[in-house]
């Protein structure tokens, strides 16, 4: 029996290039739909071969136009293109600004760019796990190449560039704010550094002062991040930035860097889910324990403390300890 009879048919058809079993598999991935496992377990061994690259850096610093531009060269070059854009959505309107923000030019034909938004509400961590598990449908639907596009910062950012086999953070020339943003956490995750908007001025001394400032760290795992300047206008230095990033994706082959990383990932990811079942499930018996109200009604009155209840629970329900 050949693997694709056992698969499920949104497995198969996702295989087979259909974009709307594609996009319906995404949207139960974000709902948490149970029906996306047994589709995500049949395609899974299709997965963990092609580049992911991360895409992040501040506000309205040329994160969206670099990838069309980025996309323009590989689509040119025959590659096919994958990208989810993690959403930052306002707290106060709740709603999605992505789609003021991103406008992806394509011919609306080409079936060789798969482009996703996903919501970045609700907890961090669940956002980047329904964003590698977006990346993994995408790679079994057969794109060359995945994007993930992030704004940097906050929680859910940092999650999600775990996800990438390669980081690109972009700046601009002027980097007041962005060496804040540096010192906030980007600067370690960074293989390679994109100053964009290389047509205003200041751009060569930007890329300098940066230099200085990579040379004075270590890189991960001995990496030496490389520096870029593109503009997305004129433009120039796109060719250049794909170049750097396959110079990373061909580090992490050579070095045994990837299995490693790929390794201790997923060790996480097994860990987490793990964990994720473990909490529910003692939750839901705390949900249920009569126990709880009893003991909470003393901690109310202060006859027993927070950690002496949880004690008793934990006592009651796993054993002596
Ligand atoms: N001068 C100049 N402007 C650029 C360049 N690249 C992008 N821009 C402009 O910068 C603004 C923001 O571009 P986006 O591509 O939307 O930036 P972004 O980082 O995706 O923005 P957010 O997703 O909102 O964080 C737009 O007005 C672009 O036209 C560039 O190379 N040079
Ligand atoms: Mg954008």
């Amino acid at each position: 029996m050949s693997p694709a009879v056992r698969q499920p048919p949104g497995a198969r058809a996702i295989v087979e290039g259909d974009r709307r079993a594609l996009a319906q598999t995404i949207s139960a991935v974000e709902d948490g739909d149970p029906t996306a496992a047994p589709i995500l377990r049949a395609l899974y061994p299709r997965t963990g071969r092609v580049p992911i690259v991360g895409l992040t850096g501040p506000l309205g610093v040329g994160k969206s136009s670099l990838l069309n531009a980025l996309i323009g060269h590989l689509r040119a070059a025959g590659k096919t293109v994958g990208v989810v854009a993690v959403d930052p959505s306002s707290p106060f309107t709740g709603g999605s600004v992505l789609g003021d923000r991103i406008r992806l030019e394509r011919k609306p034909d080409d079936d060789g760019i798969f482009f996703r938004s996903m919501a970045s509400r609700g907890e961090a961590g669940g956002v980047a796990a329904a964003t590698r598990e977006v990346t993994r449908l995408l790679e079994a639907a057969g794109y060359d190449v995945l994007f993930v596009e992030t704004v940097g910062s906050g929680q859910v950012d940092v999650a999600i560039r775990d996800i990438a086999s390669t980081s690109v953070v972009v700046l601009v020339p002027h980097l007041g704010d962005e060496v804040q943003t540096l010192k906030a956490g980007l600067f370690e995750i960074a293989d390679v550094f994109c100053v964009n908007k290389a047509d205003l001025p200041g751009a060569d001394l930007a890329a300098k002062d940066l230099g200085e400032l990579v040379a004075l760290g270590t890189g991960r795992d001995g990496w030496a991040p490389v520096i870029v300047p593109t503009s997305t206008t004129t433009p120039s230095g796109i060719a250049e930035l794909w170049t750097a990033v396959l110079a990373h994706e061909s580090f992490l082959d050579r070095s045994g860097h990837r299995a490693e990383r790929e390794r201790a990932r997923l060790r996480a990811e097994v860990a987490e889910r793990v964990r994720d079942r473990v909490g529910r499930e003692v939750a839901d018996r705390l949900e249920q324990d009569p126990e709880l109200r009893r003991l909470l009604d003393r901690v109310v009155a202060r006859q027993l403390d927070p950690a002496g209840a949880a004690d008793e629970l934990y006592r009651a329900h796993y054993g002596r300890r």
